[in-house]
């Protein structure tokens, strides 16, 4: 291909990432129907935790001093931090400029009261529209969790949800903590007990139902240590056997793994304490080959898990990867990672999700996502015209339009 035709083609893939309409498909976002449980602003952004463990790199405060501030002040002090008495350039400290920047604020100004100014003057419906037209996403799937005490009473009240927010029925405290969910299943009415016996599991399986038929979810979901195992003979391993994967496989519903979270390995910083640990790619090929009439959504916190992952859906049509997750969703990694799925999967996978706990986070989440995996499919469609297979214009749009949605959706269809 001569340089004009790269040009062309530069041009063409640009254009159709940046204007492919997206579905987020793991995000801690709620609608507004669910009041203050839908974090966003300038106050939400600043006390992120990912930005919160930044912030106590610099400071000797004890953390409780921290919580005790309100959110205000933590904000106030985290911009102090990070972004006045040093440069903010960390991924999270560029996204709150990216989101400022987008809105049309003036960031050179560096007016924290000038910016608060601007969100005192919005409603959340309003922003919403804001957002996800910044965004250019079209839905965003929610973590929805069943034991959360300020999410549950909502649930049981709702009549509706606005139609752009999807659920999923996350359980974590299911899988994970079950001697201290299985209480709660109890006082709901549910006969369970911690013996996990035939009754208990069909119980079990009834509680699931019903929250589906509640939810109505896209997939269910649950957050895994790194020593996840299975078969394993253990409550989770025993409710995801008896449980989970029959009511999946019944409802037609993807299982959604995100394998590698080490818990709290500081408490002191709350949501910020989480940590990473590398996961044993066997538990995923074993569930996979196990169940061929399941599907399994799975994304791993460990980068060398990530080539691992990429190389089992090679082997398994049952599973699809999404995302750059967490600690991953970082220039350089994500660029690392579309590159390697590109080059093992081509074009049968989920390249990411936002994981936004704060509704303007999509603004600068996809923003800086779009760019890194625009770049690499340049170089790989760059790669393709050389051999002298030139994709046309529409033979691009349609294979952004399924890495930023189609696959996801077309996955959930199978
Ligand atoms: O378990 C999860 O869904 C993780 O994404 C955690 O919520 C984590 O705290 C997070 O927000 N990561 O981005
Ligand atoms: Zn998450």
């Amino acid at each position: 291909m001569d340089n004009t035709t790269n040009r062309d083609l530069e041009q063409m893939v640009r254009s159709a990432v940046d204007n492919a309409s997206i579905t987020d498909v793991h995000t801690h976002l709620f609608s507004p129907q669910f009041g203050d449980l839908l974090l966003w602003g300038i106050d939400d952004l600043l006390t992120y935790h990912y930005l919160i463990a930044e912030t106590f790199r610099y400071l000797d405060l004890p953390y409780d001093a921290f919580w005790s501030m309100t959110k205000q002040e933590q904000a106030d002090l985290v911009w102090k931090t990070l972004f006045v008495e040093n440069s903010p350039i960390s991924e999270a400290c560029r996204g709150v400029l990216t989101v400022l920047s987008k809105l049309g604020l003036d960031v050179e100004a560096r007016d924290l009261s000038a910016y608060r100014e601007f969100f005192r003057s919005k409603t959340a419906e309003e922003y919403v529209d804001t957002c996800f037209k910044l965004a250019r996403i079209d839905y965003v799937v929610m973590t929805n969790d069943p034991f959360d005490d300020a999410e549950r009473p909502i649930w049981l009240s709702l009549d509706e949800i606005d139609p752009r927010f999807k659920s999923v029925l996350r359980i974590d405290p299911l899988l994970n903590s079950f001697e201290s969910s299985s209480r709660k299943l109890q006082s709901w009415g549910y006969e369970v007990d911690t013996s996990l016996s035939k009754g208990t599991l069909a119980e079990i399986r009834r509680f699931l139902s019903e929250w589906i038929a509640r939810m109505n979810p896209l997939y269910l979901a649950a957050s895994l240590p790194p020593d996840f195992a299975f078969p394993e003979d253990s409550p989770r391993g025993r409710i995801i056997e008896r449980c989970v994967l029959p009511i999946c496989k019944e409802y037609g519903l993807p299982f959604g793994m995100m394998i590698g979270v080490k818990k709290l390995v500081n408490p002191g910083l709350r949501l910020a304490g989480d940590s990473v640990g590398k996961s044993d790619i066997g538990t995923v090929e074993r569930l996979c080959s196990s169940y061929p009439d399941n599907k399994f959504l799975v994304t791993m916190l460990s980068r060398e898990n990530q080539h691992e992952l990429a190389v089992a859906a090679r082997k398994y049509r049952n599973l699809m990867v999404f995302g750059c997750w967490w600690f991953l969703n970082n220039p350089s990694l994500v660029r690392e990672i579309t590159a390697m799925r590109c080059e093992l999967l081509g074009l049968s996978f989920i390249p990411q999700h936002s994981d936004a706990r704060v509704l303007d986070q999509v603004i600068y989440k996809w923003a800086h996502s779009r760019k890194i995996i625009a770049d690499v499919l340049v170089d790989k469609y760059n790669d393709l015209a050389a051999t002298g297979w030139t994709p046309t214009e529409d033979e691009i749009r349609r294979d952004i339009a399924g890495l930023f949605g189609q696959n996801f959706w077309d996955f959930l269809k199978r």
